[in-house]
């Protein structure tokens, strides 16, 4: 997983037209100068894809651990087509970066899958700040701008599987 050089703004084809798309945006608190302008990044992103500004939905949660509880209110609470998770998780000296980092993983992942809804991954895990404001518009681009563009990538894809899926296609989801 090379990153080094990779600039997180730069998008590896044109977006589709997001323009009747809907999205949730759940934001972590926690080293909210971060979040903010990976906030900022996003929301160009969707805006540049012709995403309304009615179909922009911003909410709040403490930190990143509660993103996925965040992602799921949207899931069951609202109509919206994607999620993107929005946290910066910074290194200190105990296991609580590993803590949450896993947590937040497995949650998010966990919920998409459950609820059938892409969430993107809008989670910068670094070891300082200095690493978070070069990923949060800095020289490395912005995290919320690949976040955003997976999103509307996921929706497109998401859409186009369901308009040729078969009618009688045999369910292989398994009941627990
Ligand atoms: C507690 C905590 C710590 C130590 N560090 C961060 C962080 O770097 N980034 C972040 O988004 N949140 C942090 N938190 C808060 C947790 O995500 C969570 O909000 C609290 O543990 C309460 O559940």
């Amino acid at each position: 997983m090379a990153t080094r050089n990779r600039n997180l703004s730069h998008l590896d084809s044109p977006l589709p037209d997001a323009g009747d798309m809907a999205f949730g945006i759940v934001v972590a608190e926690w080293n909210r100068d971060i979040t903010e302008a990976l906030l900022q990044g996003a929301v160009r992103t969707l805006r540049a894809a012709g995403c309304q500004e009615h179909n922009i939905h911003i909410k709040y949660v403490p930190g990143t651990f509660e993103l996925t509880l965040g992602a799921q209110f949207f899931a069951e609470y609202t109509d919206v087509d994607a999620v993107i998770a929005l946290g910066c998780v910074i290194q200190g000296d105990t296991r609580h970066f590993d803590f949450i980092c896993d947590g937040v993983t497995h949650g998010i992942n966990q919920v998409q899958i459950q609820w059938n809804m892409p969430i993107a991954f809008g989670v910068l895990t670094v070891e300082n700040m200095q690493q978070a404001e070069e990923r949060s518009g800095g020289r490395l681009g912005n995290k919320g701008d690949e976040a955003a563009a997976a999103a509307i990538n996921m929706v497109r894809l998401q859409i186009e599987m369901e308009a040729d899926a078969p009618t009688n296609i045999p369910d292989r989801k398994t009941v627990n």
